[in-house]
């Protein structure tokens, strides 16, 4: 019913416009062509401020209930994010004092210098200067914000500081796997032939010694706050892109071509909840890469903890060479000894109770 309602209302907006059109052609030919040309100038002339007027109050409501939606309203959880941040202001500055010139200069033109007849135009074709002017400006201020991004590009793709823990992120269809390097700080090799989703999802040579104590975890990563990471990123099928949009950073995960960048938290997951007053806060790595139809689930956690914290968490895991090989898990071994004695133990009871019925059954005997 409503959906009729709409277009009944649409036909009906359409011929009252057509109508009103028509009206005033028929005006237009009443009065002669020369006076409503000139009537029609002074209206589109006075609809320029009005959009003009209006393209700021729309900008401003936009703004008004739109900001706290968009990630700005909260603070950069990285150092490198504060500076990009930075630079995103800058540049927004720039090209909006740019925007707002232009668009008040365009519209109040078009006003101003509706034609007149007391005035006559100005013939102007060429001027070297005025070209040079407004090429050398843009040039040289986007060259110089070229050169900010370059900077902190470099900056956060280059060598982290020397206390950097590393961590090897590698996407999949549709997931992501983080591998410690263990005690050893020392990531074993890994070859893609050697993959095994259910022991081995990265591929790792078992037979190199740095690879024993990897660690592997999927969908949440542990890193600690102030302390720099370094992600060393791949993917295991299709490009993916680790997005941190908390974080402000985000790098392609390309099959075969290791990328790297790294970043320092500044805020713990606990501290950033009560940032944003968000109790069921998160920080977010999303792929932010089409990669197929699981594109969407491809959602990571990443928890920024205390040393302590992180530490707990660590002596919890178990290097996954023990996954492949349970057998070699020593906490294993020792559990199976244990059960093992425990089973004795057990055995020996059961014996010696059996003897004590034996003993006191063939008592009852005697005394029959
Ligand atoms: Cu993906």
């Amino acid at each position: 019913m409503s959906l009729y309602l709409s277009i009944a209302i649409i036909v009906l907006i359409y011929v009252v416009i057509f109508q009103i059109a028509k009206a005033s052609e028929y005006v237009s030919v009443l009065k002669g062509e020369e006076n409503s040309r000139k009537q029609n100038n002074k209206i589109n002339g006075f609809l320029m401020i009005v959009f003009l007027v209006l393209g700021f109050i729309g900008v401003y409501f936009c703004n008004k209930f739109l900001y706290g939606k968009t990630l700005l309203a909260q603070p950069a959880a990285s150092v490198q994010g504060e500076k990009l941040d930075q630079m995103l202001w800058i540049t927004l500055a720039i090209t909006g004092i740019v925007f707002i010139a232009t668009q008040v200069i365009l519209f109040w033109f078009a006003y101003k210098y509706q034609e007149n007849e007391n005035r006559k135009v100005f013939f102007f074709a060429h001027s070297t200067k005025l070209e040079l002017i407004w090429t050398a400006i843009p040039a040289i201020t986007l060259t110089v914000l070229v050169i900010f991004g370059l900077r902190n590009w470099f900056f956060f793709t280059g060598e982290p500081p020397k206390n950097a823990m590393v961590i090897e992120v590698t996407g999949k269809q549709f997931g992501w796997i983080f591998r410690y390097p263990g005690k050893d700080a020392v990531f074993g090799k890994k070859y893609y032939k050697n993959i095994d989703p259910a022991t081995n999802s990265v591929g790792i040579l078992w037979d190199d010694k740095y690879a024993q104590d990897d660690i592997l975890t999927e969908q949440t990563m542990y890193v600690v706050k102030g302390q720099p990471v370094k992600l060393i990123i791949g993917s295991r099928d299709v490009v993916h892109d680790v997005g941190l949009s908390h974080f402000r950073l985000k790098m392609d995960a390309v099959p075969g071509i290791p990328t790297t960048m790294w970043f320092t938290p500044k805020y713990t997951t606990k501290e950033m909840r009560e940032i944003t007053g968000n109790p069921n806060f998160t920080y977010e790595i999303s792929c932010d890469q089409m990669c197929g139809n699981g594109h969407y689930s491809m959602k990571g956690v990443i928890e920024v903890v205390e040393q302590d914290e992180y530490d707990l968490w660590m002596a919890k895991q178990k290097p996954q060479y023990y996954t492949a090989f349970p057998e070699k898990d020593p906490d294993a071994a020792k559990l199976a000894a244990e059960a093992a004695a425990a089973d004795a133990g057990a055995k020996e009871n059961k014996e010696a109770t059996i003897t004590k019925k034996d003993s006191s059954g063939k008592k009852a005997m005697a005394k029959i």
